[in-house]
C-alpha cells in the first residue's frame, strides 16, 4: 500500500480513503502500526482544525439519540460531520455505535455524515489510540465537527477528554436532590452539562435537575480555559429537537472564546504531549510483555530475585537497561 497515496487522497476528503486509513489505523499488525506512524506523518495540516467535541454519559441517557438530532441539525447548516466512539465494552456488545445504528439511522444516510463505530479492543489504551489517530483522520479529511462518544464508566471519560476541544456530559432528568452520583471528577471536565429529556412529563423535573446543577458547577475551582460563566448547565430534549440549537451556539462561543486567546492550541499541544508520553509508555510495556527475548530475561532475573541472589532493585535496574538495548520487534509479536 502506498501511504503517501492515501494520506493525498484522506486529504482530498476521499470517504473510501478515509475508511480505508481507520482500517489501517485500527490494526494491532506491526507492520500495520509502522504504516500508522508513516500515514499520520505524511498528513497534511487541516486548513482550520475541526472542532472535537467529546460526549458522554450513562447507558440510556440519550446519547445516540442527541447525536442523531444534533449531527443532522449541523449537517443542515452545511457541516461536514464525523462520529466515532470510546468503548471499552464494545469488544462485548459489538460496538456501541453500531449497535445504535438504528437511532441514527437519519446521520447514518447523510452524506455529510461520516459514522464510524468502535474498534473492538479490549484495553482502553487500544480504543483511545485508535479513536485519537481516527479523529486525527477525520480533520485531515475536512470534517467540521468530530462527535466522539463514550459509555460513562471508568477510565474513559478522561480519555476522551483527552482527545477532545470540548466535553459534553448528558445527564438524564432526575428527581431528589443528589446529583446522580456524577463523580466531582467528572464534573470537573465537563464544558457543557447538557440535561437531556426535557419533555413532555420530564420537562419540569429536568429543569430542577438543570439548576442543581448549575449551582453545582458555580461551586467548581474555576478553569484557565474558561470565560465568565462557564461550564454552563443547560435542557435539551433529543427527541424534539429543543435546546440543540442554544447548546451549539454555546459550543461555538466556548471554542471562539478559547482560540481567541490562545486556550484552544495550547489544549492541544499539551494534549499531543500526553498522547506521545502515553505511546511512548505504552510501546515500553509491548516490549516487555510481547518481546520474547525481554520475557525471558524477566523470567531469569525474576528467578534470581525470589532465589535470594539478586536484589529486586538491581535487577530491575539491570532489565531496563538491557530492554534499552533489545531491537525493536525483536523476535516479538505485537499485539
Ligand atoms: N423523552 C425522551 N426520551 C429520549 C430522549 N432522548 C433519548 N430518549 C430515549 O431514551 C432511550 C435511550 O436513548 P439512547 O439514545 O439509545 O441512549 P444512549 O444509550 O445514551 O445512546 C431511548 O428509548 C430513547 O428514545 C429525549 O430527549 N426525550
Ligand atoms: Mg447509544
Amino acid at each position: 500500500m502506498d501511504v503517501k497515496e492515501l494520506a493525498g487522497k484522506v486529504a482530498a476528503g476521499d470517504r473510501r480513503a478515509l475508511a480505508r486509513a481507520i482500517t489501517l489505523v485500527e490494526s494491532g499488525r506491526p507492520d500495520h502500526r509502522a504504516q500508522t506512524a508513516e500515514l499520520m506523518a505524511a498528513l497534511p495540516r487541516p486548513a482550520r482544525p475541526a472542532l472535537r467535541i467529546g460526549l458522554s454519559g450513562t447507558p440510556g441517557v440519550g446519547k445516540s439519540s442527541f447525536i442523531e438530532a444534533f449531527g443532522l441539525m449541523l449537517t443542515e447548516q452545511g457541516l461536514r460531520v464525523a462520529v466515532l466512539a470510546v468503548d471499552p465494552s464494545s469488544a462485548r456488545s459489538g460496538g456501541s455505535i453500531l449497535g445504535d445504528k438504528t437511532r441514527m439511522e437519519r446521520l447514518s444516510r447523510d452524506p455529510r455524515a461520516f459514522i464510524r463505530p468502535s474498534p473492538s479492543q479490549t484495553h482502553l489504551g487500544g480504543v483511545a489510540r485508535r479513536t485519537r489517530e481516527a479523529a486525527t483522520l477525520c480533520e485531515a479529511a475536512g470534517f467540521d465537527v468530530v462527535l466522539i462518544e463514550t459509555v460513562g464508566v471508568g477510565q474513559s471519560e478522561t480519555v476522551v477528554a483527552q482527545m477532545t476541544d470540548l466535553f459534553v456530559l448528558l445527564i438524564a432528568p432526575a428527581g431528589g436532590d443528589e446529583l446522580q452520583g456524577v463523580k466531582r471528577g467528572i464534573m470537573e471536565m465537563a464544558d457543557l452539562i447538557l440535561v437531556n429529556k426535557a419533555d413532555g412529563p420530564l420537562k419540569e423535573t429536568a429543569m430542577r435537575t438543570c439548576a442543581d446543577y448549575a449551582g453545582a458547577l458555580r461551586l467548581l475551582r474555576k478553569r484557565p480555559q474558561d470565560p465568565e460563566g462557564y461550564p454552563k448547565a443547560m435542557c435539551v430534549s433529543a427527541l424534539e429537537g429543543s435546546g440543540l440549537k442554544e447548546a451549539w451556539d454555546e459550543m461555538q462561543s466556548l471554542a471562539e472564546w478559547r482560540r481567541k486567546t490562545g486556550h484552544f492550541d495550547r489544549m492541544r499541544a499539551e494534549q499531543a504531549r500526553h498522547w506521545f508520553e502515553e505511546e511512548v509508555r505504552q510501546g515500553l510495556l509491548a516490549r516487555l510483555t510481547e518481546d520474547r527475548h525481554a520475557r525471558v530475561r524477566m523470567e531469569e532475573l525474576g528467578r534470581e530475585v525470589a532465589a535470594g541472589r539478586a536484589v529486586p532493585i538491581d535487577a530491575a535496574a539491570r532489565m531496563l537497561g538491557e530492554l534499552a538495548s533489545i531491537p525493536k520487534g525483536h523476535g516479538g509479536t505485537e499485539e
